[in-house]
């Protein structure tokens, strides 16, 4: 069977190999994802944002079990932003899925960036377009809600869900400011832990501030219970998949799942058409030892970056009337 095939037909090793080329940017990939790309678009996509440790493997996890129960087939991506340079695996383990691993209706995989700075977004929408692809009918993306480490996940997602643990000090976590923008629904959870009411209440002052919400969805909050009460908890992620499910056809019903595919396309297209054409200008110029003497040039304030990267632009940007362009 052709590699495509196996994709569609839901080859588990033929999307693992692939997703591990993605994340090492093999330039296989490339095709692999074209091929399969008229077959994505039906899936959806639920993200999960949040501090390290603020329990998202284990909602993703018990959401899983929900939807299973639900007879719906699901995909689970973990990003780890975790790049060579920073070094560690700074979100602990991922074995808490292992009792998924038999089930042929879940696939589970994290996904870091081996061995280059950046391109993680990338990777992310590639692997979701597989699981995607493959025929999973939810596909659930865990990032760490820092924003600035690579992924943001509005680009990726339908829904997204920020959870939020009391007890933090400041009692809203993620950029204050940015938070409703990449919210569609709050999940407070450590249900064990004090605090949950205060910043449930925060949270509540924070959405009636808002005049209007896009396609009137006003983001719920959802209480998780006990984590220690196996029963109680479960039902609280009932709750959430079911918020989860209202948020995807108030999204379908109100016409602004259009402007959310848009901007995921417009996004992916920026980042492709960059690396479509940086990769080969770096390349070269790494090849050539020039890059080493622009940036020598730069360190001794010899040259400014803006003058360098105009006069590579220039190179390859002959036939072009570049101030016309950037107006
Ligand atoms: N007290 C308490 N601990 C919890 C709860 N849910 C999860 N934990 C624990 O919190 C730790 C982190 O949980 P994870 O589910 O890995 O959290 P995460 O947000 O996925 O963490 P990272 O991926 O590392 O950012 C684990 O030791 C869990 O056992 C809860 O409701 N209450
Ligand atoms: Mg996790």
């Amino acid at each position: 069977m052709e590699r495509t095939e196996k994709i569609l037909a839901g080859n588990v090793r033929a999307v693992s190999t692939l997703i591990r080329n993605l994340e090492d940017r093999n330039p296989g990939a490339k095709a692999a994802i074209s091929n399969i790309y008229p077959h994505t678009g039906r899936a959806h996509v639920v993200g999960f944002t949040g501090s390290p440790g603020a329990g998202k493997s284990t909602l993703i996890d018990t959401m899983i079990a929900v939807y299973r129960q639900r007879g719906k087939t699901v995909g689970a991506l973990l990003v780890d932003p975790t790049s060579p340079f920073t070094g560690g695996a700074v979100l602990g383990d991922r074995v808490r899925m292992q009792r998924h691993a038999g089930d042929p209706g879940v696939f589970v995989r994290s996904l870091a960036s081996r061995g280059a700075l950046g391109g993680l977004s990338k990777a992310v929408g590639n692997a979701i377009h597989l699981l995607d692809a493959m025929g999973k009918d939810i596909i659930i993306v865990e990032t760490i809600g820092a924003g600035q480490q690579g992924v943001d996940i509005i680009n990726h997602a339908h829904t997204v869900v920020v959870v939020q643990i009391p007890g933090l000090g400041d009692e809203i976590q993620i950029l204050k400011a940015g938070i409703l923008e990449i919210a569609d629904i709050f999940m407070i959870n450590k249900a064990d832990r004090d605090g949950g009411g205060k910043l449930y209440q925060e949270l509540m002052n924070m959405l009636n501030m808002v005049a209007k919400y896009p396609g009137g969805w006003r983001p719920p909050i959802i209480m998780a219970d006990n984590n220690n009460d196996r029963e109680a908890f479960m039902k609280s992620v009932e709750k959430l998949t079911d918020a989860v499910d209202a948020h995807y056809q108030n999204l379908i019903s109100k016409d602004v799942l259009d402007e959310r595919l848009l901007r995921h396309v417009m996004i992916e297209l920026d980042e492709t058409l960059e690396s479509a054409i940086l990769d080969p200008i770096i390349s070269e110029l790494m090849k050539s030892g020039e890059l080493d003497r622009f940036v020598d040039k730069i360190l001794h304030r010899e040259m400014d970056p803006n003058t360098i990267a105009e006069e590579i632009a220039g190179r390859y940007l002959k036939g072009y009337d570049r101030d016309r362009i950037s107006q």
